[in-house]
């Protein structure tokens, strides 16, 4: 097991019409794409894979990534070029390990990038690092953000100029642990903490950024999934329920809130008229693909709207991914046509 980054290169097939589409960086391992379109250009801040040789558990804890480069392409044609390690975790003074899922925001000029780590104490919070250009440096604040807990942060601007971040992550994202914001151990299995399957699902977290971008502006407030008959989503209805990578975007007036299933590895997506919802669950964005984790973003380039996503075509490792990107559809009726990553 375990490709060493060199190795990379050379193994992959100019194309592999198995594939939707093909990697767009074969010389790191990323993942977790967030793309974001700055000043008419493309940035993307993934998460970037490594062989670390921890084993692999139910918690992720071979997920253990040190850094963060960021990408950059002029054009959703264009070559992606990497723009070079831009933190890393021993610049974060509270952040010990695994730095998980990022993602960045823009406002009046400055660049925040947002990061889950687990601190000292192996709890994941997230913490923002501030540049002055979109690919950094990132200066990372000395603390976490304040009430910040779990994985996955992803900063939406909306169109009136507000910020909100969403963000959690069931079992190795720790959400699990937590309810109204206050952690509560409930045991050390990976789903210990959960609801019952017969009751509602946990969903993801939401709160209103400071106009500095560095805290939460409100208490944090969980989200709710709603079925077609306005009934929450059930912890046991695990191929529609929220487990991690939150990601939103508004298309037509509507808010569209995509998410990972997890265990049934699905980008589902779920609709409201308001930020904070209640979101009600509209179907599959994205099909499972290769390896446990499926984890994207969805951004408007020049009105056309592309979906980022990863895989592990090039290593065949669940820990080991590369990002991919694809176009996304909005139909008439405001669904959008699921994606298959394998044609
Ligand atoms: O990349 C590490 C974790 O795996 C992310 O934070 C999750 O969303 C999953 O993709």
């Amino acid at each position: 097991s375990g490709n060493s980054e060199t190795e990379i290169a050379t193994e992959v097939e100019e194309t592999d019409s198995n594939y939707l589409s093909q990697p767009l960086i074969t010389d790191n391992f990323t993942a977790d794409p967030s793309a974001h379109v700055f000043d008419g250009k493309i940035y993307i801040y993934p998460s970037h894979d490594i062989e670390s040789n921890v084993p692999q558990d139910d918690l992720g804890s071979h997920f253990n990534m040190m850094d963060y480069h960021v990408y950059s392409m002029d054009s959703p044609s264009a070559t992606l070029v990497d723009e070079g390690k831009v933190l890393a975790v021993e610049d974060i003074p509270w952040a010990k390990r695994q730095l998980w899922a990022p993602d960045a925001a823009e406002k009046d000029g400055k660049y925040y990038l947002y990061f889950p780590a687990k601190d000292e104490n192996d709890i994941f919070k997230i913490g923002v690092a501030v540049g002055n250009t979109p690919t950094g440096p990132f200066t990372a604040q000395p603390e976490a953000i304040k009430g910040s807990y779990s994985i996955d942060p992803a900063v939406f601007e909306d169109s009136d100029g507000s910020y909100y971040m969403y963000f959690g992550g069931i079992w190795g994202g720790q959400l699990q642990k937590y309810r109204n914001n206050k952690f509560d151990d409930k045991g050390s299995a990976p789903t210990d903490g959960l609801p019952a399957d017969d009751e509602p699902a946990l969903g993801p977290i939401i709160a209103k950024m400071s106009d500095d971008m560095l805290e939460f502006a409100e208490t944090p407030k969980e989200i709710k999934i709603l079925d077609e008959n306005g009934s929450p989503l059930l912890n046991g209805d695990n191929a529609r329920r929220f487990f991690e990578a939150a990601w939103v975007h508004k298309y037509d007036g509507k808010y569209y809130l995509s998410y990972s299933t997890g265990d049934t590895h699905f980008i589902a997506y779920a609709t409201a008229d308001n930020p904070y919802g209640p979101f009600t669950y509209q179907g599959v964005v994205l099909n499972p693909v290769e390896g446990w984790t499926n984890h994207h973003s969805i951004v408007e380039v020049n009105g056309d709207w592309y979906l980022f996503y990863h895989d592990t075509q090039l290593s065949g490792e669940t820990h080991l991914r590369n990002i991919k990107m694809t176009k996304l559809t909005h139909q008439a009726d405001g669904t959008i046509q699921t994606i298959d990553p394998n044609n």
